[in-house]
């Protein structure tokens, strides 16, 4: 019998006792009695009945709410327990259920039921479901009753890292990469990853080993890191084909205009630049993506070895302003959140430009973006440019959303210019935000921006050289829209330049808040 059934009997006994001795004591008050006493007696009699009903019902009422009360809690920790190993419904069963355990309610015991499942069209939400189907009563069961059944249930989610840079199947470009893709359409921007001796101030926060110099001894940058640049590749239902297509993978130097095509670029003639493209497989745990199995480990990939090590200028032919595949299967695509990597290594000063696609067979698509966050180069024309930021979903209202921004917005000044930029943050619904926090690493801004806009170049000079700039906005209570859509749920950056937009930079996004959450049904 579970713990606070046993209470409850033990309560409803000392109950029982004290009716008894209240009883045996108005027959007494009715034998000192000559008439009058006797009228008491039978009032008091009378009174008694109601009084215990009530007694009783608030013994009986008091245990059942306590009783849901535990299932309720039990639930939430078994749901807040297992989704995290979501999409692997097996291994969120068995977390959820030994959650439940801890909380009193094993599956299967006294006929306690505890159902896990995956909520339907919420790939990250998982349900728990537990019922008690003979909560014990005092007085309901003495007056003929039987026990009665308790149900609980719990839900929980967990929130991916906002997608970044891209609501489609591509990931950068323009039309020297793809020249079918009407302007409007085009990305105008390139995914970048520095050599591991450039100066940081360039604009990639991560890659480079060195601050404020380039071809560094040592490592000066502390934000440095090897790992280099990820990138998540998502795969719906219904895919048919999976080609992973990289263009212009390899560091081919474009020489100091870095206007022309992807605008590769050596900064200095000292050392050289290996970049490391490599793609993983799927796995069960979409919040590590530390664990997923290389795809050359899993014979993912039917064509193409998962894994490219390519030294500065190598395999030009194949590579150089062409989209090449690292990885290609054909038939049916497991679902599910794939991972592609990009690092540096050697001693080279340097850029690597380049673009990223993900082709289907089918209608339904696979989508990239970035993960985490992202470092890009802009070597759009003069005029405005908005290139998407973020996708935010409407789980998020209310919360704030921090942008970080890492040396961002430089402009050449050109002939008949001012060189003047300024960066606008764009909403859904594409006006600029209403206002913003805003801080910065080095230089000045105002602490609050109404409406969210800043100014990042004046006469040709940057004004957060090596800076970063953090943007705080806050999600509308009201804020709505559809994932997945067009312009949807995509915040965006818009540059507007008056000059030659000649900016690397390195962008993150998040909401701030709890990945893991309960929410309600
Ligand atoms: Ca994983
Ligand atoms: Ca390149
Ligand atoms: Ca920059």
């Amino acid at each position: 019998m579970p713990r606070s059934e046993r209470r409850l009997s033990h309560h409803a006994g000392g109950v029982h006792e004290g009716v008894h001795r209240a009883g045996r004591r108005a027959a007494g008050l009715g034998r000192r009695g000559d008439g009058e006493p006797g009228y008491i007696l039978v009032t008091f009699a009378l009174l008694l009945v109601p009084l215990l009903l009530m007694v009783g019902l608030a013994v009986d009422v008091g245990s059942w709410y306590n009783r849901a009360s535990d299932l309720q809690k039990a639930s939430d920790a078994a749901a807040l327990a297992g989704v995290v190993w979501l999409p692997d419904t097996a291994s969120a069963r068995t977390a959820a259920l030994a959650a439940a355990e801890r909380n009193g309610f094993k599956h299967g015991v006294d006929g306690v039921t505890v159902q896990v499942e995956a909520v339907p069209s919420h790939n990250r939400r998982l349900r728990v479901t537990i019922k008690d189907p003979q909560v014990s009563s005092f007085l309901y069961r003495n007056i003929g009753g039987s026990t009665i059944a308790l149900t609980r249930k719990g839900t929980a989610e967990y929130v991916l890292p906002v997608p970044l840079g891209s609501p489609q199947n591509t990931f950068g470009g323009n039309a020297y990469s793809d020249p079918s893709v009407p302007a409007a359409n085009q990305a105008n921007l390139w995914g970048n990853i520095h050599g591991p001796r450039t100066d940081n101030v360039k604009g990639d926060a991560y890659s480079p080993l060195c601050r404020n110099a380039d071809n560094c001894t040592g490592q000066s940058n502390t934000a440095h890191r090897s790992t280099g640049y990820l990138y998540a590749i998502d795969v719906p239902d219904n895919v048919s084909g999976l080609d992973m297509q990289i263009f212009d993978a390899g560091l081919y130097d474009r020489g100091s205009n870095e206007a022309v095509e992807t605008g590769d670029r050596k900064y200095t003639n000292v050392g050289t630049t290996t970049t490391t493209w490599t793609f993983y497989d799927r796995d069960g745990s979409e919040l590590d993506v530390n664990d997923n199995p290389k795809a050359a480990s899993t014979g993912l990939c039917s064509t193409g070895t998962g894994t490219w090590e390519l030294a500065e200028g190598a395999g030009a032919a194949t590579y150089r302003g062409l989209w090449s595949s690292i990885c290609r299967r054909t038939g049916s695509i497991t679902p599910g959140r794939y991972l592609l990597r990009v690092q540096t290594s050697g001693d080279g000063s340097s850029a690597n430009r380049y673009a990223l696609r993900v082709l289907s067979n089918s209608s339904q698509k696979a989508r990239i973006s970035a993960y985490g966050d992202m470092s890009m180069y802009n070597n759009v024309a003069a005029g405005n440019a908005a290139f998407y930021l973020a996708e935010v979903d409407p789980v998020h209202k209310g919360k704030t959303l921090e942008l970080s921004l890492y040396d961002p917005g430089e402009v050449t000044k050109v002939t008949g210019t001012t060189g003047n930029g300024t960066i606008q943050v764009l909403t859904p619904a594409g006006t600029v935000a209403a206002s913003c926090g805003a801080t910065t690493t080095s230089g000045t801004i105002a602490s609050t921006l109404t409406p969210c806009e800043f100014q990042s170049a004046v006469g040709g000079t940057a004004r957060f050289n090596g800076a970063w700039v953090t943007l705080q906005i806050p999600i509308p209570t009201t804020y709505n829209c559809t994932l997945g859509t067009l312009p949807g749920c995509w915040w965006r950056i818009k540059y507007v330049i008056d000059g030659q937009g000649n900016d690397t930079t390195t962008w993150a996004a998040q909401v701030i808040g709890d990945p893991v959450h309960l929410v309600e049904e």
